[in-house]
């Protein structure tokens, strides 16, 4: 059997150990290295060649124009015969020439590698010195037999497939290669280093014990600690790290000739009577999924990308990351100790594959598995030990009930008993700390709160210690495409019940992937293969290019941990910090314009306290604010803002924490003064600003631009949380089967009356007998012009024996299209970004001004987006200042683009969509929520199917109309 098939996790490898900053010297090989693609594994030692390329390290040959990516989510793409490979095995030969520095010790140096997908091979100036597989996790050679004083040459030979793509069957795409750091060590003298710091809350004290090689001296210079190693050194007063205060203290290991550099946290997490606690408080995650991903670099991240990462996390009030799913770059956690983020860390395990063989074969259930698992984990483990971030270690993802967990668990126990274990998918969780599931509907979420679930495993002593465990939700709100929604109502639940201990979004990053000079981000099927995960992957809070997504805003809203709330108290729901780093500013606006504003005196809160405050409009504010019954022309609407008061490593002074609003007065509706006439001449029926065909009822020109519609429109581009997992759960398959796809319009009668123009007409799909009555009313006073729309659906829409069943409409509103200069939007109502009926919380009252291009949402795939919610009222303008103004009564949702939802709906990518010659406004009453079906339940907020009734109002704006 091949090497890279058989079981052995790695041959000639050293011992796993931490992650360490040494004094000793060090070569980096990243750069570019020779390369050469076999298209299966070739025999001998590589040898450079006239047929040779080039690559860079770390990198994935298949990014840098050597073979392609592929893209599955479950399935494996060769046979599922373990532990064997195909004999298609894309291998990349790598070679590098280096030189040793004159002073360089070569009688003892440790070759380390990162991560390499997915199993290697490594010579040493033509000496083999050793194996390895695991891809996400690093392995070191014994090297320094092998150097010679000057040149050297050093050939990594990478196999894509492996007996260990078994296991690491995760939902992303396969990318092999040297994709992480390479680096010559000189030999470590500190070979290991392990701290305990933990901190006692009821002290306030630490205790400190760092074990590593005998004869080195500890010190923290800080606390004028210098110690040895194994010795416990108790600290009366010490500051605690957390994700919110994240203390670090500076330390170093020293022995003869080699210093190690660490920062220590002294933290303390612990299981009190079902609860997670950390330095003696309940935890509460704020989290994400995170994959390494970069639109051009694959899993080769840079450290700012990570840092970039993090600092995204910060902005947007999230406070915990899972590796989903495998441990990332060691830098990745030296950030999150840095900058506070509570972690858990995954090893690299993922055997979902199995699922086509009905778990037959499972390598989690094959004992023959157990050393290539517990290598994983033990590298893991050794690697990351010192974190202060990390609190709890993930076993693996989605690998089924198997024997093996239990092996990796009790090792992982004794060798670590200060975190806890964590795993999701056995329904026992026997080897877990925890209970947690992905994606639940919200009852069942609800039901584990009140410790009320249904039984998960027929073993009653499981059943009896699970039902005592606390809850992580480990995967919910699956951000693919547009969503998810219904973020507020999960953090609504989680935060109710003791027992559920947070959640993270699945999942961070898109992983849209750019390849050498194209523009538009490839997914699954792209090539053509047969066999892939289509756009599943393109489901992250942040685009592919690290833009946050509305979906990002959203959660950045619910998870604020300072809340403002009812006229005026302010909340602290943090774990551990006041709320001294806080400056609290309020403004109030009329009509969208501010006309007062000032600073808000508000004590230092503690954590799980709250502060009752004055509103200040009733103090500070000019009278007639200060009368909310007064009568009012304008809406008054009250903004209270928590920002930070300092710079902070992620954000500076004056950024935005928690905000609230507060609507102070509402206008009276002014009422409408006498209706103009209708003047026919032709075929032409003219109505204030407006014109309209006499035979079809539409208008024609609105203020001299030259429009059409408005028209009843029930249809959206489908977004990939309606279209639901394969059509199962998705209300796109319901919509179609009732022909909203399909909608024809017939008009039964255009007639002129007293007070304007009525226009019947019958709104219903092909080859079905339901419809939409649909009456539009055209009445003008001024210079405005009102439309009032009236819907009444007729017909079985709930379905019969013979025809479809359909529950929602997909959106309620009108579709009008107007001159493509007029494409500067400024409006009035909830903003600035896109927002839905379950994914709104983001979108505050005011005035936002964008033009029609940026109001597009740039999803990868497109689909429904952009819309605009609560909006007053909106104003379209060309380059001269002239347009027209909407105005919804009651407030309406906006959506405006260069292509119609047809447009949307047929594109796979962005480069599909091409701007027409027209504007298409979307004037809704409503859109069905977003929810997250595509992989969750469907959405709690779908638009209900009844009669309604909407006004929209048109005035001019500019003055210079063009009569034609
Ligand atoms: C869950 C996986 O853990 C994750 O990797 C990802 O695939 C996610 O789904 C969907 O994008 S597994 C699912 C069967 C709940």
């Amino acid at each position: 059997m091949r090497y890279f098939e058989d079981l052995t996790p790695s041959t000639g490898a050293r011992e796993p150990r931490a992650w360490l900053r040494s004094s000793r010297s060090r070569i980096s090989l990243n750069g570019r290295w020779d390369f050469k693609l076999w298209g299966r594994a070739p025999e001998g030692v590589p040898a450079v060649g006239g047929d040779w390329g080039s690559i860079e390290v770390p990198g994935h040959w298949v990014l840098q124009g050597h073979d392609r990516p592929r893209y599955t989510n479950t399935a494996f793409p060769f046979p599922i015969h373990p532990p064997y490979a195909p004999d298609a095995n894309p291998t990349g030969d790598h070679v590098r020439w280096f030189s040793l520095p004159e002073d360089w010790p070569v009688d003892g140096a440790v070759l380390r590698f990162e991560g390499v997908d997915s199993a290697f091979k490594v010579w040493v100036n033509g000496v083999e010195a050793g194996t390895a597989k695991g891809s996400r996790l690093p392995s070191e050679f014994d090297v320094g037999a092998l150097l010679r004083p000057g040149r050297n040459v050093l050939a990594v030979r990478v196999h894509q497939w492996s007996s260990g793509s078994y296991l690491e069957d995760q939902d992303m795409w396969w990318l092999p290669g040297i994709f992480r750091d390479v680096t010559l060590l000189a030999r470590p003298l500190i070979d290991d280093v392990f701290v305990h710091a933990s901190y006692d809350h009821v002290t306030g004290g630490g205790s400190l014990t760092v074990e590593t090689v005998p004869g080195a001296v500890i010190r923290v210079p800080e606390l004028g600690i210098v110690t040895e190693p194994g010795v416990p050194v108790e600290i009366t007063a010490v500051e605690p790290w957390s994700a919110e205060v994240p203390r670090l203290y500076d330390a170093t290991v020293e022995v003869p000739g080699e210093t190690v550099e660490l920062r220590i946290g002294f933290r303390t997490v612990a299981m009190v009577h079902g609860v997670f606690t950390a330095n003696g408080r309940p935890l509460f995650f704020r989290g994400v999924n995170r994959h390494e991903h970069d639109e051009r670099r694959g899993r080769a991240l840079s450290v700012e990308a990570m840092r970039q990462d993090l600092v995204l996390m910060k902005q947007h009030n999230i406070n915990a990351v899972r590796t989903a799913h495998y441990p990332p770059h060691p830098a990745f956690l030296d950030l999150c100790d840095e900058l506070g983020l509570w972690v858990i860390d995954e090893c690299d395990i993922e055997t979902h594959g199995f699922i086509y063989t009905d778990w037959r074969g499972n390598p989690a259930d094959d004992p023959d598995w157990a050393p290539m698992m517990l290598d994983r984990m033990r590298r893991m483990v050794e690697r990351d030990k010192n974190h202060p971030s990390v609190v709890i270690w993930s076993l693996a993802n989605e690998s089924d009930r198997g024997q093996n967990f239990g092996v990796l668990a009790s090792w992982t126990r004794e060798r670590d008993p200060s975190r806890a274990v964590f795993y999701e998918r056995d329904r026992t969780y026997e080897f877990s700390d925890f209970y947690s599931l992905m994606y639940p509907p919200l009852e069942d979420l609800e039901a584990i709160g009140t410790r009320t679930e249904d039984v998960t495993t027929e073993d009653s002593s499981l059943e009896a210690r699970r039902r005592a465990l606390p809850f992580i939700l480990a995967e919910y709100a699956h951000a693919m495409g547009n969503g998810p929604g219904g973020l507020a109502d999960y953090q609504r639940v989680l935060e109710r019940y003791p027992r559920l201990q947070g959640g993270f979004v699945w999942e961070w990053i898109d992983h849209g992937l750019l390849l050498p000079a194209a523009t538009d981000h490839v997914y699954g099927g792209d090539f053509g293969e047969r066999l892939h995960g289509t756009n599943f992957c393109i489901d992250g809070l942040l685009f592919p290019d690290r833009t946050p997504s509305p979906g990002l805003a959203e959660y950045k809203k619910v998870l604020e941990s300072v809340r403002i709330t009812g006229l005026l108290t302010i909340e602290n729901h943090r774990t551990f910090a006041g709320t001294d780093d806080l400056e609290f500013l309020w403004s109030v606006t009329s009509d969208g314009i501010e006309v007062a504003s000032g600073h808000l005196d508000v004590p230092n809160i503690l954590p799980g306290t709250s502060t009752q405050l004055e509103p200040p409009p009733l103090t500070v504010l000019p009278p007639q604010t200060a009368r909310p019954s007064s009568p009012s022309d304008v809406e008054r609407v009250l903004t209270v803002r928590a920002v930070l008061a300092k710079d902070t490593a992620w954000a500076n002074a004056g950024h935005e924490v928690a905000w609230s609003q507060f609507v102070l007065e509402q206008p009276e509706l002014a009422p409408a003064s006498s209706g103009l006439p209708v003047v026919q001449s032709g075929d032409v029926l003219r109505l204030g600003g407006g014109e309209f065909d006499r035979n079809t009822g539409r208008l024609t020109h609105l203020y001299g631009q030259q429009v059409d519609g408005p028209q009843l429109d029930l249809w959206r581009a489908p977004t990939d949380n309606d279209n639901g997992q394969g059509g199962r759960n998705g209300v796109t398959q319901e919509w179609r089967a009732a022909g909203l796809d399909r909608l024809l319009h017939r008009v039964d009668g255009v007639d002129v009356t007293d007070n304007g123009l009525v226009v019947r007409t019958r709104v219903a799909p092909e080859g079905l007998g339901v419809g939409v009555r649909t009456t539009y009313r055209w009445t003008a006073y001024d210079d405005n012009l009102q439309l009032t729309v009236d819907v009444q659906p007729e017909g079985e829409w709930s379905g019969t024996a013979v025809t479809p069943r359909c529950t929602s409409w997909p959106r309620l509103g009108v579709r009008l299209q107007v001159p493509s200069g007029l494409e500067n939007v400024l409006w009035y109502g909830g903003g600035p970004g896109e927002a839905y009926a379950d994914s709104h919380c983001a979108a505050r009252v005011g005035r936002f001004q964008h033009t029609v291009d940026e109001l597009q949402t740039p999803y990868v795939v497109p689909q429904e987006n952009g819309a605009r919610t609560d909006v007053r009222w909106a104003e379209l303008t060309d380059a001269e200042g002239n347009g027209l103004r909407v105005t919804g009564a009651p407030h309406f949702q906006l959506t405006a683009r260069r292509w119609t939802t047809e447009d949307l709906e047929a594109a796979r990518h962005r480069s599909d969509l091409t701007p027409r010659d027209h504007i298409y406004l979307n004037l809704d009453l409503a859109q069905s929520g977003l929810g997250s079906a595509s992989c969750g339940p469907p959405t709690r907020d779908p638009l209900e199917i009844a009669p309604y009734t909407f006004s929209l109002t048109f005035t001019p704006i500019g003055g210079k109309s063009v009569d034609n």
